[in-house]
């Protein structure tokens, strides 16, 4: 995802972060570099050019230039710029009002309306319980209908539609009947797209939402189609009130574009990200994140601010002499599962990594703890400082004496080999060439 951005910008950072001093007239030049970058990634030319601007005016100041680290202030000045243009905060939809709520999806054909219904509907049920009922409303393609339904299948929602059906406000009226009859707490509607915006294709969808009056109308847009999205998304904007915005596809080799400009340009909210083609591929939009990976961080740089948080400093050292000389205990290992639970799952913290540096089965479920807690007690002191001599034997006595199974020490074990890895490389990766730590 964005790759070529994170390149050209990484370019230009080096150039100015390696230094101790910077000239306004180099502060330019990189700024040059920035927008040109962002032009590449097909960001609308007036939202580079003000973001140059802005950033420019900033970083310029004296008491950025004359810092002693002038260059990663910059970075610093650009990074919350882009936070800043991609939205701030993350903009998941209301869910107040109902039961039931109405969603209305819109958007082009192919821009993944159909395949977001359905991972919007697993969203719910995963992040807040919520149950929703897939409302068919795409009837000019005979195979919609069924292509929903199928959807509704894989993501466990449930299902409303007719195959004669000819009128899509009528069907979503049903289908909110149905869901108030059954307790379902969401009606999704598909709606019907074109290959582009045209009048029959507005007045219909307008028709669903003056009827409905849905909580809300997202936006589905193609994050592959870049600035088109976003010109797509002001033509509806002419007819529609929507809510906020699903840019999918962006697993893909997106440029950056639709989700830079997005908000930008069209003062609405993006809500979600589609990141896949699978029913879990939806995950909210998180500017902070998105600007980080921009920037080629991956997320380390909120990885650190959170691990910072946890890690005491003078711990954090003990534990780095002790990773040189790979003498980490299963007594120190407890130590950091109980201070990275503080920072959330590990899962998280590894899906936080740049890719190249996640360890294989280093995800480990905070509801486990106890129970490894509970194996490592079990253990000999000299077990604990030397994991290596725990053979069968061993392994069956500390089971027993843990009230867990051989299973459990076994992988509580390969955990500790993996977490030895991921903290390795956690500790070589968090100093970041240009993280301000
Ligand atoms: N890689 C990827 N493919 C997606 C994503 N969202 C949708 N698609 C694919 O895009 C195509 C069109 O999606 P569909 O939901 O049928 O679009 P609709 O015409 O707007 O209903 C399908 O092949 C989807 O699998 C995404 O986030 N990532
Ligand atoms: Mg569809």
């Amino acid at each position: 995802m964005f790759d070529k951005l994170t390149e050209g910008l990484s370019r230009t950072f080096k150039k100015i972060t390696g230094r101790g001093k910077l000239s306004e007239a180099d502060v330019r030049r990189a700024m040059r570099e920035v927008r040109r970058a962002l032009l590449e990634a097909d960001v609308h030319y007036k939202v580079a050019k003000e973001f140059v601007a802005e950033v420019t005016e900033k970083a310029t100041g004296e008491d950025i230039l004359s810092s002693l680290t002038p260059g990663q202030q910059v970075v610093k000045i650009v990074h919350d710029e882009l936070v800043r243009l991609l939205g701030t905060s993350e903009a998941p939809p209301g869910l107040d009002g109902g039961p039931p709520l109405v969603f209305v999806l819109a958007g082009l054909q192919g821009s993944g309306k159909t395949t977001t219904a359905g991972r919007l509907a697993r969203w719910l049920a995963e992040t807040s319980g919520n149950s929703s009922l897939l409302a068919a409303c795409d009837l000019r393609r005979p195979a919609a209908v069924d292509q929903l339904q199928k959807v509704a299948e894989q993501s466990g929602a449930g299902f409303y539609g007719r195959r004669k059906a000819s009128d899509p406000v009528e069907v979503l009226r049903e289908a909110v009947d149905r869901a108030r009859e059954s307790g379902l707490d969401v009606v999704i509607a598909d709606t019907s797209g074109r290959l582009h915006v045209d009048e029959e294709l507005m007045d219909e969808l307008q028709r669903i939402v003056d009827s409905a009056d849905p909580d809300e109308t997202l936006l589905v847009v193609d994050g592959l189609s870049g600035q088109d999205a976003v010109n797509v998304a002001v033509e509806f904007g002419e007819r529609v009130d929507y809510t906020g915005a699903v840019i999918t596809k962006m697993d893909g080799d997106s440029r950056g574009g639709a989700a830079l400009s997005f908000r930008a340009v069209t003062g609405k909210p993006v809500r979600f990200a589609g990141m896949g083609e699978s029913m879990d591929a939806l995950e909210l939009f998180r500017p902070q994140s998105m600007a980080d990976r921009i920037l080629g961080m991956g997320d380390v740089l909120s990885l650190a601010q959170k691990a910072q948080k946890a890690f005491d400093e003078s711990e954090a050292e003990k534990l780095q002499e002790k990773l040189r000389s790979d003498s980490l205990t299963l007594e120190d290992f407890l130590g950091e599962i109980r201070r990275i639970r503080k920072m959330g799952s590990i899962r998280e913290i590894v899906s936080m990594l740049p890719r190249e540096m996640r360890p294989a089965g280093a995800d480990i479920d905070p509801d486990e703890i106890p129970r490894m807690e509970a194996i490592i007690c079990s253990m000999t002191p000299r077990e604990r400082r030397n994991p290596s001599i725990i053979d069968g034997s061993r392994r069956k006595r500390i089971a027993r004496g843990s009230g867990t199974s051989v299973t459990r020490v076994n992988r509580l074990l390969k955990e500790f080999r993996a977490m030895k890895k991921l903290m390795k490389r956690m500790k070589s990766g968090i100093r970041m060439p240009f993280a301000p730590l």
